[in-house]
């Protein structure tokens, strides 16, 4: 047998092997017979020995073989590769008709949306949003604002005290967000408009009163203001909150660090709750002329006025909630009803 032949016919016993064969088996093929050291080419070695008329015999016999070879080992690697493809399509088909895993999405709780709708009101009548620490010298949250050594504020019914000794330097968790005050008015100088609003921290529990609570506090100085300024801006935020119906009053009252002072309600009715009374939502009045010394702001030069809101108060006006502690509670049964806040 002539080494052509030989090949062709050691190519076609294969051929039962090479229909079955896998990726290893083809590239192990490819190599033996079309490789560069491979029986196909090797065929071409025997070309000297040939006459002129035989040559181009041989060589298309041996193209012809070699054109074999090729196409059949293509094919083959082809049908594997769509195999493989196919078979992965299979194992990762998904089905688009079935119901997917639905993640509920979040809302706002009532404090945060409500704070933000109060933020974005004041941004927009020129305030300043600003901070101060929660925790706090009994001089901020007291002495600066002119609370005197004994007023019953300080009592350790009422604040909770950080530091063993009691002082000027020793520390509470405020109770007012009004601790604002002295640090503002040390920090940048006058005219101003600024609002903080933060936790406060009181020794104090029931339906209305929590230990832990937000206010949201408000300090404007100026030259020239008055009370009609402090009336004007409340007014402004409790009909943008609650409708233009609100009914708000102003009960004189009093705070060591405002005078005169008063303490603001709202009806309840007017906000259409189903129920009779008014609701405290916060305390007011003009910076007293003490406060601004202590901070080192000129009270013949400088006047201001100043209002402290609890939020959640506001809140529970808002949605008719009746005990404070459903705010803070984190109960989801409660919380789920003002899925619609954002
Ligand atoms: C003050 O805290 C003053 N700093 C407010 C102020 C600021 C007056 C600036 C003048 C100038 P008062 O203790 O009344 O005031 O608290 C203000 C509001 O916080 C109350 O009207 C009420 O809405 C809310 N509040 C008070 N205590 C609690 C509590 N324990 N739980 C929830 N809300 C409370």
């Amino acid at each position: 047998m002539n080494p052509l032949d030989e090949v062709r016919s050691s190519w076609a016993s294969l051929a039962s092997e090479i229909n079955a064969a896998d990726e290893t088996k083809l590239v192990e093929l490819r190599s033996r017979f079309l490789g560069k050291k491979g029986e196909i080419p090797g065929l071409m070695r025997h070309l000297g020995s040939l006459s002129a008329d035989e040559k181009p015999v041989y060589g298309a016999a041996v193209q012809a073989l070699r054109q074999e070879v090729e196409s059949t080992l293509d094919r083959l690697q082809e049908q594997l590769r769509s195999a493989a493809l196919k078979a992965r399509l299979e194992s990762e088909r998904l089905d688009l008709t079935l119901p997917g895993d639905r993640s509920e999405a979040g809302t706002l709780h009532p404090l945060v949306a409500l704070r933000d709708e109060i933020l974005d009101l004041f941004t927009g009548m020129g305030f300043e949003i600003a901070d101060a620490p929660e925790i706090d010298t009994e001089w901020f949250n007291f002495s600066a604002l002119n609370v005197a050594d004994d007023h019953p504020a300080r009592d350790m019914q009422d604040t909770f005290f950080l530091s063993r000794e009691r002082g000027e330097d020793s520390l509470v968790l405020r109770t007012h967000t009004s601790n604002y005050q002295p640090h503002a008015m040390r920090d940048r100088k006058p005219p101003f408009r600024l609002l903080s609003c933060g936790q406060v921290y009181r020794c104090d529990s029931d339906a209305t009163h929590s230990p832990v609570f937000t206010q949201v506090e408000g300090l404007v100085l100026d030259k020239g203001i008055s009370f009609s300024h402090l009336k004007a801006t409340i007014y402004t935020m409790v009909r943008a909150l609650y409708g233009e119906g609100a009914v708000l009053r102003f009960r004189p009252s009093f705070f060591p660090f405002t005078e005169p002072s008063a303490e603001m309600d709202v009806d309840c009715r007017s906000v259409g709750l189903d129920r009779d009374g008014w609701m405290e939502i916060g305390g007011c009045g003009m910076v007293h002329p003490n406060v601004l010394t202590n901070s080192g702001v000129d009270p013949e030069e400088f006047q201001g006025f100043a209002f402290g809101f609890g939020l959640d108060r506001m809140a529970m006006l808002r949605h008719g909630i009746k005990d404070i502690g459903l705010l803070t509670a984190g109960d989801m049964r409660f919380l789920r009803q003002f899925k619609g806040l954002a």
